[in-house]
């Protein structure tokens, strides 16, 4: 949740796809052909638009035109060229700032100030940060000794992976899409970008823009629809598709792997998680509770890296409990431009389940200090997918809603005594992405958060980014690490030319 204070952004344009049908993009083409599915409001439920769902044939042509472009003008640019490309990109989505707030307020309900802080603006500078990163990458070189003693050299060059399907999520449309679109493009490959069905809207502007800056057709394509048995499916089966980036549900994940395995495509995976916080009796106790508020509730809960499972040193407890629950019961639900903390869920079939979890919760014994329904307001909000902060005490370790990602605006809280008990709880669990660790012992800090067995480890904060470390999960919270560096190598082939002197 971003603090409160004045909004720095413009205001947002009129949904740009009112009353439409969103297009597929592939190679260069905005087309309609096909069977529609609707794009419901989270708001309010109504529908905003409706979406052309790609088949397997459009599947089909998204791939060809991919190809194609590795083999024409796309294929040929050099890397300063595609940079530069890519800066134009990021320029435009900047100049339709506006329009991109709008779409991706209009999918999600999410706030203005949550939207217009974090997800527009890291859209634009994911594109930045991959041009500037892709034009410091160096190579390697080895020279090698001979039996001749002339000697050879050995020196090693990127290329593009080919076509590389991005599958992403609901929950961050737009940073999700660019965070993995930008590297891919950046390193040369030809990119299909398969939104979620939720979340269509950005994925147009995106097409758009790269229209509009002279991203040569077929390199970038985008086909909408669902997963299994649709358009995902078909993509990340797809025998010309040479790799697959996917950020969604473990689960998910695991299907992809099945699909993509007959063809041995690269995968990089980001899915879910079951995140703790561990806060310490040292810690600044108003930092990590301000923290722990976003840390659970930004974007409805609906955060791969929230904090699920919050573990207090006995000493805080009582009083840590109280006080998220005082601030969790004052927070704001409403519609995105009503200056709310809190949105909607992104849809009534995911506050369902959330809801299935809030019921769970009270059968496996829990104490609900606050939420735990739905708001009534008494006007068209009633039709949209919001739900109350939720804040649990009293579950045993081994209760489902302990073990399982909810990814709704809820946490449990259970206390610690111990160090060493505080990171075997912490670790207790089959996910592995990340742990924010809240202490002013800078000893205890280094030490804790080395043995967090996550990707990434937090200490006295939460979801701070910098672009360039590596951001991954471990069991099953993912594969491989993507960030910086590590995108870059994930969307290259690494190739070695030995030359004998
Ligand atoms: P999801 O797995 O249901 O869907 C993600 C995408 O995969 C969608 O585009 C969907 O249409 C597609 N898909 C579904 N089944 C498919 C199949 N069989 N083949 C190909 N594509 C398929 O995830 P979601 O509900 O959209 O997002 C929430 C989940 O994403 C949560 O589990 C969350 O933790 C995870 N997530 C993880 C990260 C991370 O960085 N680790 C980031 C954001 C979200
Ligand atoms: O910030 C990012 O780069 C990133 N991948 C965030 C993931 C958030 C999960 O919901």
């Amino acid at each position: 949740m971003p603090p409160k204070g004045p909004m720095s952004a413009p205001t947002p344009a009129p949904y740009p796809f009112a009353s439409q049908q969103l297009p597929n993009y592939l190679g260069g083409e905005f087309r309609t052909a096909g069977a529609t599915f609707e794009n419901v409001s989270p708001v309010d439920g109504r529908v905003l638009a409706t979406v052309t769902e790609a088949g397997a044939a459009e599947v089909g042509r998204a791939v060809e035109a991919a190809r194609a472009a590795l083999r024409g003008p796309w294929g040929r640019l050099s890397t300063a060229e595609r940079a530069a490309l890519l800066r134009r990109v990021a320029e435009r989505i900047e100049q339709r700032f506006p329009e991109f707030l709008a779409a991706e307020i209009a999918d999600t309900g999410k706030t203005q100030r949550q939207a217009a802080t974090l997800d527009i603006p890291r859209g634009a500078a994911n594109f930045r940060a991959y041009a500037d990163l892709v034009v410091a990458r160096g190579s390697e070189c080895y020279e090698a000794a001979t039996p001749d003693g002339r000697g050879a050299l050995n020196y090693s060059v990127h290329k593009p992976v080919g076509v590389v399907a991005i599958v992403v999520p609901w929950n961050l449309p737009f940073l999700l899409m660019t965070w993995k679109v930008a590297p891919a493009l950046a390193c040369g490959n030809a990119v299909i970008v398969k939104p979620s069905e939720e979340t269509p809207s950005t994925a147009v502007l995106l097409a758009q823009v790269m229209h509009e800056v002279g991203v040569p057709p077929g390199a970038f394509n985008v086909v909408h629809g669902f997963g299994p048995g649709s358009t995902g499916e078909a993509l990340v089966s797809h025998p010309d598709v040479q790799a697959v980036a996917f950020t969604g549900e473990t689960a998910t994940g695991a299907a992809i792997m099945r699909s993509a395995a007959a063809t041995v495509k690269a995968l990089s995976f980001e899915l879910g998680g079951k995140n703790a916080a561990l806060i310490f009796a040292d810690a600044d106790f108003e930092a990590a509770l301000a923290g722990t508020m976003r840390s659970v509730f930004s974007n409805c809960g609906q955060v791969c890296l929230a904090s699920e499972r919050v573990y207090v040193e006995r000493p805080l407890f009582a009083r840590f409990v109280e006080a998220l629950t005082s601030r969790a019961r004052a927070l704001k639900i409403g519609g995105p431009y009503e200056d709310a903390d809190l949105g909607p869920l992104i849809s009534r079939g995911h506050r369902d389940k959330v809801l299935g979890y809030y019921r769970l919760a009270r059968e496996e014994g829990a104490q609900v200090h606050c939420g735990g329904g739905v708001p009534a307001f008494g006007d068209a909000r009633d039709g949209g997918a919001f739900i109350e902060p939720t804040v649990l005490t009293g579950l045993a370790e081994s209760a489902r809603c302990v073990r399982e990602e909810i990814f709704g605006p809820v946490c449990h809280l259970a206390p610690f005594d111990a160090e060493e008990e505080a990171v075997r709880l912490a670790n207790d669990t089959r996910y592995g992405l990340c742990a924010a660790v809240w202490t002013q012992n800078l000893a205890r800090a280094h030490r804790v958060a080395r043995q967090m067995a996550v990707g990434t480890a937090w200490v006295n904060d939460w979801y701070l980014r910098d672009l360039r470390v590596p951001f991954g999960g471990v069991k099953l919270s993912g594969i491989g690490s993507e960030g910086g560096m590590h995108s870059l190598a994930f969307f290259s082939e690494n190739m070695n030319i030995c030359v004998k002197l």
